[in-house]
């Protein structure tokens, strides 16, 4: 089984502000945290960060064939994108759409996700966890398949 793990813009900048909301680990931390519960899984995965919302619709465009999942993290991108919608809806891939924050509880511009519009599932407000439950979910979803 084989995962994409997709992450928005400025979520590189994990650790480095705005610690009361995301947390002092940093997106390396992230990284390494979904690396190895992937291996504690049996699960090949492809980590991709981008600024730049084309290179995540590419990203996800090429997806198709090559990977069985897809766990994103579309940041800000999350209640602007219908261009990262409609890519996921175009290659039809099982996806979890994951934040670390509680996005209910916080602005009002932060409650309406275009993602879920297609995520099967959408885990929010558990941190580094989040990952780990979305990877697992996705595992279990395909496994019942
Ligand atoms: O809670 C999440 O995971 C978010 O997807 C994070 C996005 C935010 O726009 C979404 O509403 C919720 C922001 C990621 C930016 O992360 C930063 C990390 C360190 C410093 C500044 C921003």
């Amino acid at each position: 089984m084989k995962f994409l793990i997709l992450n928005g813009p400025n979520l590189n900048l994990l650790g480095i502000r705005e610690p009361d909301i995301y947390g002092r680990r940093t997106f390396a931390d992230l990284c390494a945290f979904i690396e190895a519960t992937c291996r504690d899984e049996q699960i090949e995965c492809e980590l991709y960060q981008s600024n730049h919302e084309g290179d995540l619709v590419t990203k996800i465009q090429q997806a198709l064939g090559v990977f069985d999942g897809i766990v994103i993290n579309p940041a800000a991108y999350t209640h602007t994108s219908v261009a990262i919608l409609d890519a996921l809806k175009a290659v039809g891939i099982p996806t979890v759409e994951v934040h670390l924050s509680e996005i209910s509880e916080r602005e009002e511009f932060r409650r309406f996700s275009y993602v879920s519009l297609y995520a099967f599932e959408t885990i929010t407000g558990k941190g580094f966890e989040g990952y780990a439950q979305a990877i697992r979910t996705l595992k279990k979803k395909l496994n019942r398949n």
